[in-house]
């Protein structure tokens, strides 16, 4: 055998295991489950405003029973209502809202297991805003099992909303002559300097200067 045909061997034998290794990767892989959209970010979000996001689960095989929690933080959102229509044929639904310390608890178990490759929503949840803020809305899986009952691999994923003004540095809800004062305190400074904050340099154009301080008060009093 000449060594380059050796060699080319090799490199094929090389590449049929690496095409495996990923395709047995490809294979086993978690399910996923997460709050969709994981962002809801805007300053159009005012008070009394509703919202809604759902649960999706993705690439998930012969589920019987998911049991999560959802939490947030009940001073900026409130719990308005849900909807679990997509699945008619349930065996079993526990379902818990408690508005007042931020979470929602949901257990169900399926008549028929779920086999999904694509995004398929399990719940929607829908809330209204209470205030500026910003607020996690974390998803806590608790189970989810085949019929068997043994657990299958997921992976999960929060979510987040905020409707806080981009002036509003320091996050309060307001934008008064605290947020003034933050911008004015990195006047004259650029990245890598002391005073450096990169949320002050309103206009993003690499220093904090006057006309940083300008747009912040342009917003003096708003919310
Ligand atoms: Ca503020
Ligand atoms: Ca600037």
């Amino acid at each position: 055998m000449s060594r380059s045909f050796k060699l080319a061997m090799l490199s094929t034998c090389l590449l049929l295991a690496t095409l495996l290794i990923i395709q047995a990767s490809s294979l086993s892989s978690d399910a996923k489950i997460y709050v969709n959209p994981n962002q809801l970010c805007g300053t159009e979000y005012v008070p009394s405003v509703e919202f809604t996001v759902s649960i999706a689960i993705e690439n998930v095989s012969q589920m019987k029973t998911l049991s999560l929690n959802l939490s947030y933080n009940p001073q900026v959102i409130s719990y308005r209502g849900h909807l679990l229509e997509y699945f008619e044929d349930l065996q079993s639904v526990q379902f818990t809202v408690n508005d007042k310390s931020g979470f929602l608890f949901m257990n169900i178990s399926l008549e028929e297991n779920l086999t999904c490759v694509e995004a398929t929503e399990i719940l929607n949840v829908t809330f209204q805003v209470l205030k500026r803020g910003e607020t996690f809305i974390n998803l806590t899986i608790l189970q989810i099992e085949d019929p068997a009952g043994n657990p299958l691999p997921y992976t999960s994923f929060n979510g987040y909303f905020s409707n806080l003004n981009p002036y509003d540095l320091n996050k309060d809800g307001k934008i008064d002559i605290i947020d003034v004062a933050i911008v004015a305190y990195s006047l004259g400074s650029y990245p890598g300097h002391d005073r450096w904050n990169p949320d002050a340099d309103l206009n993003g154009d690499g220093t904090v200067d006057i006309r940083d301080v300008v747009l912040v008060a342009s917003y003096f009093g708003s919310y």
